[in-house]
């Protein structure tokens, strides 16, 4: 049983046109600027890894924009086992939602979730707005990781995605087998194929969608 699968939850984090969706695509189908999803709904993607000979299968949740209209709820990350919170270099904003969404999870999941906080959009560095200490200083007072992203050059996002999963096997040795195992509803089914997954009310699902993202 050593050699079993680890099934990993891990949601995606942050205000919109942060590059959330960007980073899944990037990091699962090494694709960018590809037509999104544009229903209000919830998507996972599937990406394997192995880390030091254990099989991970992780589930990536991402949003459709709801973020956007403050309609994410605890149905879209219970269960979670890691968390990566987005933030946009450029967008000092988003960066203090960073700070929300952590004071959110830790108080409704604990420890037991590993975090990492992406600062994304690196390639716009002649921008930045948030500095690099201010950001590792508060990942490291909230016990996350900080890395650096940028979707657009695909640069920095193995190396996220692979410190979560060894975070979120750390704490997985530490609990019993039955609880290692992560989240089931989320994982288990054909690697690369979308799965969307309704997660809003339907009287949010009537608000109107935006079709660009940051215009
Ligand atoms: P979201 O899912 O957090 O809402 P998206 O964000 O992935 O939809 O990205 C929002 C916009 O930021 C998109 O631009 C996308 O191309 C851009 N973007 C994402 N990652 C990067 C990056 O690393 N660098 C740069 N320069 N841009 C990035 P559009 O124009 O399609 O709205
Ligand atoms: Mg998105």
């Amino acid at each position: 049983m050593a050699t079993r699968t680890k099934n990993f939850k891990v949601v995606l984090l942050g205000e919109g046109c942060v590059g959330k969706t960007s980073l899944v695509l990037r990091y699962c189908e090494d694709k960018f600027n590809d037509k999104h999803i544009t229903t209000l709904q919830a998507s996972f993607l599937n990406k394997k890894l192995n880390v030091g000979g254990k099989r991970v299968n992780l589930a990536i949740w991402d949003t459709a924009g709801q973020e956007r209209f403050h309609a994410l709820g605890p149905i879209y990350y219970r269960d979670s086992n890691g968390a990566i919170l987005v933030y946009d270099i450029t967008d000092e904003d988003s960066f203090q939602k960073v700070k929300n969404w952590v004071k959110e999870l830790r108080k409704m999941l604990g420890q037991d979730i590993s975090l990492c906080i992406a600062g994304n959009k690196i390639d716009l560095e002649k921008s930045r707005h948030v500095s690099v200490e201010e950001a590792e200083e508060y990942a490291l007072s909230v016990g996350a990781k900080h890395i650096h992203t940028s979707a657009k050059l695909n640069k920095g996002i193995d190396e996220l995605f692979l410190a979560l999963t060894k975070r979120m096997l750390q704490v997985s040795d530490t609990q019993s087998p039955v609880q290692s195992t992560g989240n089931s509803s989320g994982t288990g089914r054909g690697a690369g194929r979308r799965n969307v997954v309704q997660v809003v009310n339907e009287d949010e699902a009537e608000q109107p969608q935006k079709s660009g993202c940051c215009s």
